[in-house]
């Protein structure tokens, strides 16, 4: 018996129509991405422990891109891995999570009514509840980048999950995320600096997090301040993202692809943004190389310059930009 990889069609919840890696089983198909380190995708069955079952169809034309279908959910999460993996590839040049070509996996249908979703280190793998109403998966394609991404930051720094390095641990995840969203270029899902903007769990429409002005959802930091480390991990991460937002857009109102932004600097000094490809990759290296368990803002001030300076040089006005961006969310 040898795994053939194919080619299914996907009718997810959040992202329209997308392509799926298979693989053919016996006489159907398997959520098995062999394109990417064999990825697998299980439904839970509400079941909290273990994998449930490895989802599978007849005909290789998975979900009817509702809540109301099982594969639904397993279609988004199948799909998200997948860009996550293809992002870190094409824009990091890195070989899966670990960067060692070994798949993770998703597990969809997690608990009763359950309104998270998670990245566990100790099974290597990614988690989805179904939201309030048990038909509104978490499984949206910056959740799924931003969970695969926590895998990615226990692999390279390492930050600990609390005060300021929770903070930008979670705003790693918020900044990959987002970049796979844009990478993705899906034309139901268009990339934004809006988080979990598609799955709706406020119930009115607004996302979880917004990285030009994270204090928009009523919780963030916008700028560092000496008790920001005191905050929860998502809230505290709001200095972080809004240095991203900074650094890949620059200061002030703007909007993209059809979204407006507005992003003040906690001094009105003017930052110039370098854009997106370039942000990523100076987090990407400073992540990588300089980060470790317990950095905090300052250093990661001080990692993010060194990242600068050997991608773009002592000189280059992406350095310049850098510095200018954790000076606008007050890390001197
Ligand atoms: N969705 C959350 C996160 O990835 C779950 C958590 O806080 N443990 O950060
Ligand atoms: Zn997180
Ligand atoms: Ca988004």
């Amino acid at each position: 018996y040898e795994a053939i990889e194919t080619a299914g069609v996907g009718n997810s919840q959040y992202s329209g129509k997308v392509d799926l890696s298979t693989t053919a089983s016996g006489s159907g198909f398997e959520l098995t991405d062999g394109d990417r380190g064999g990825h697998k995708t299980y439904d839970l069955g509400q079941g909290e422990s273990g994998t449930g079952d490895l989802v599978t169809d007849d005909d290789d034309t998975w979900g009817d891109g509702t809540g109301n279908d099982r594969q639904t959910a397993a279609v988004d999460a199948h799909y998200g891995a997948a860009k996550t993996w293809d992002f870190y590839k094409s824009a990091l040049g890195r070989d899966g999570i670990a960067g060692d070509g070994k798949a993770a996996y998703s597990r969809v249908h997690y608990g009763d009514a359950y309104v998270n979703a998670f990245w566990d280190d100790s099974c290597f793998c990614m988690t989805y509840g179904d939201g309030a109403d048990n038909k509104s998966a978490l499984t949206g394609l910056d959740v799924a980048g931003h969970e695969m991404s926590h895998g990615l930051t226990a692999a390279t720094a390492n930050l600990d999950y609390a005060g300021e390095s929770g903070g930008l641990n979670e705003a790693t995840s918020d900044i990959f995320g987002t970049s796979v969203e844009f990478f993705a270029d899906n034309a139901t899902d268009v990339g934004d600096y809006l988080i979990g903007e598609k799955i709706d769990i406020n119930g009115d429409g607004t996302p979880l997090r917004y990285m030009d002005q994270p204090s928009k959802d009523g919780g963030s930091a916008d700028y560092w301040d000496s008790s920001v480390g005191d905050q929860d991990v998502h809230y505290s991460s709001g200095v972080a993202n809004h240095f991203f937002y900074l650094l890949a857009e620059g200061s002030g109102a703007k909007t993209i692809n059809g979204v407006d932004y507005d992003s003040p600097t906690s001094d009105g000094s003017t930052v110039t943004g370098i854009g997106r490809d370039k942000a990523v990759q100076i987090w990407y290296k400073a992540l990588s190389e300089y980060m470790t368990s317990t950095t905090d803002y300052a250093a990661a001030r001080v990692a993010t310059e060194k990242a600068a300076t050997d991608l773009y040089g002592a000189d280059s006005a992406e350095l310049a930009s850098v510095s200018a961006a954790w000076a606008g969310v007050n890390v001197k």
